[in-house]
């Protein structure tokens, strides 16, 4: 019996270990050949074991599933059993997440520490923070820096506010967050070129700050962003635990407007855990609270993630648009097509769940319908590595390609509101 007990106990610990270090886990491409094959991926996405980072409803492009190794037998069963197409990216995630760590903290290390900020390598909770502290004292008349709350384990959530330094208070804002999604790591790097280039390219881009604010949250997950970087790189959620065995509310389903209603689990192991009760985790209250805040006076919420090359608005909860998805629609395909003629990359513009899926609870649909931002905007960032994990080399590339977009969608606003 105790045998029999130690034992469960030391498979369960290794599991769980397992599931940190992604030890043996394998990133799959699955081409769906038609409809029937798109439905049997829908049901096996249903399953909470199989973490689908891509799952378009595009015939034609492949979906993308990370499957832990004691569920890879049965889950190629199945697809073999249907005659599905499918090809293994990374035959173990958790080798790949200990090399690239290794990569990145060397790249951290030796590369040019002359300039404030480096797009050479992904960033630390720290030095990103030491950074805004470092624009904040450097020009004290254009940025100020504001902790605006704490994360679950008491970390400072912190914004950055970019103006022209003409002292005219109450303007229109754009408001800017990043990293509500932990392990997409080049939204905050990207929502750091943004601050760089407001704020030390300050001349170059003085048109956009005339007569807005930019209001920056550049990492809204901190807990799940540093989680990320030291024990699970593939972690998404908070951090706060949310029962017994499991820990973490996806941010994005934690927005109280229609809260739960689609494509949010209740189950508290999922990676799209709704939460207990919507706003139960601090870091979506803060964001919540800082919206409010400047309600009437943003124009334009943006929030970045990745991955998959979309510019996304609501709603996200149901396949209506909103009265007003023109105006929206104007500003996305403005960033889009900027994109497209800098470097040829094609963004997707359309409504969450018309382009995308059905999910409730994102900051985007409260932005617009709540804290009442006429233009609310998700931004997903191209993929690199198996997805989440760009080389450090592609950050640099992807941060300067995402400026343009954004540079496009802010002087379309600029040029309306
Ligand atoms: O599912 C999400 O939260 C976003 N995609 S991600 O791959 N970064 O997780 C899309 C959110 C779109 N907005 C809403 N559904 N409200
Ligand atoms: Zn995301």
């Amino acid at each position: 019996m105790f045998i029999k007990i130690a034992l469960s106990v030391l498979l369960c610990s290794i599991a769980l270990a397992a599931a940190d270090t992604y030890e043996g886990y394998k990133i799959y491409d699955i081409n769906a050949k038609n409809a029937f094959e798109k439905e049997v991926l829908y049901q096996l996405s249903s399953n909470t074991e199989y973490d689908f980072f891509a799952l378009p409803k595009t015939l034609g492009e492949a979906a993308r599933v990370m499957v832990q190794p004691e569920d890879q037998v049965e889950f190629e069963n199945t697809l073999n059993k249907f005659t599905i197409d499918f090809t293994v990216v990374d035959e173990n995630v958790g080798q790949t997440a200990d090399l690239e760590r290794a990569q990145n903290s060397f790249l951290r290390t030796v590369l040019d520490t002359s300039s404030r900020v480096s797009f050479a390598s992904f960033q630390r909770y720290d030095d990103i923070l030491r950074y805004l502290d470092e624009l904040a004292q450097s020009y004290p008349s254009r940025v100020t820096v504001k902790t605006i709350g704490k994360t679950y384990e008491q970390r400072d959530l912190k914004a950055i506010t970019i103006s022209n330094g003409d002292g005219k208070s109450n303007k229109k804002v754009i408001l800017l967050d990043a990293g509500i999604h932990a392990r997409e790591w080049i939204a905050p790097a990207g929502a750091l070129y943004v601050i760089h280039q407001l704020v030390e390219n300050f001349s170059a881009n003085s048109n956009l700050l005339k007569d807005y604010d930019w209001v920056i949250v550049p990492v809204a997950n901190p807990d799940g962003y540093e989680y990320t970087h030291t024990n699970s790189r593939m972690w998404r959620k908070t951090r706060k635990p949310a029962s017994t065995n499991c820990y973490g509310t996806d941010g994005n389903r934690n927005f109280d407007f229609h809260w739960g209603e689609v494509g949010a689990s209740s189950l508290s192991c999922s990676d799209t855990f709704k939460g207990p009760t919507a706003f139960s985790e601090s870091e979506t209250k803060v964001l919540r609270d800082l919206m409010r805040s400047l309600t009437g006076r943003a124009k334009m919420y943006l929030t970045l993630h990745s991955y998959g090359n979309y510019l996304l608005y609501p709603w996200g909860y149901t396949s209506a648009l909103p009265d007003t998805w023109k105006d929206i629609d104007e500003v996305a395909q403005a960033g889009a097509a900027a994109i497209k003629s800098a470097t040829g990359t094609k963004y997707t513009v359309g409504s969450s769940t018309n382009v995308l899926y059905a999910a409730a609870g994102g900051s985007d649909d409260y932005a617009f319908a709540v804290a009442k931002i006429p233009v609310a905007i998700t931004m997903e960032l191209p993929a690199g590595g198996s997805g989440f994990d760009p080389k450090p080399a592609q950050i640099e590339p992807f941060v300067s390609e995402t400026w343009i977009g954004i540079k496009a969608m802010a002087e379309k606003i600029i040029s309306k509101y």
